[in-house]
């Protein structure tokens, strides 16, 4: 998935506030991994920035992780429970390329924790995630 529709040929736009909830079937979790990111960045993400919550609602309680600037993550980002939302949020200056990201659906206890990877077969591809909003 990525940031923008326009991803690799414009910066993505002033004031964007997208959502992608991304499910799993039961008993699985989203596996999230950026490929690629330049997102603004800012020591707290005050900017631009994405940002993870568990499920599919944006409340304080499930927020997971945010993330910006360009340096893209050492570990993929994983749901504990079978929804990841994903929300992309910039503000009225500075923007850029966005963001490159790939998702799929794994069975958290074959996670190999010492590489964050699964092993064995009991990972799925997953649709294109479910699309919220844009402004
Ligand atoms: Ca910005």
């Amino acid at each position: 998935m990525v940031s923008h529709a326009l991803y690799g040929d414009t910066n993505y736009q002033s004031g964007e506030s997208c959502e992608w909830v991304i499910v799993a079937p039961d008993n699985y979790q989203v596996e999230f991994s950026f490929e690629h990111i330049e997102v603004e960045w800012e020591e707290a993400c005050k900017y631009d920035r994405v940002r993870f919550y568990e499920g599919e609602l944006m409340e304080a309680s499930s927020h997971k992780i945010t993330i910006c600037g360009e340096k893209v993550p050492e570990r993929s980002i994983v749901s504990t429970r079978e929804s990841l939302l994903v929300v992309f949020e910039t503000d009225d200056t500075l923007n850029k390329k966005g963001f490159l990201a790939s998702f799929r659906a794994i069975q958290a206890e074959f996670i190999d924790t010492r590489y964050g990877e699964p092993e064995g077969p009991r990972t799925l591809k997953l649709e294109e995630p479910i699309y919220i909003s844009f402004t």
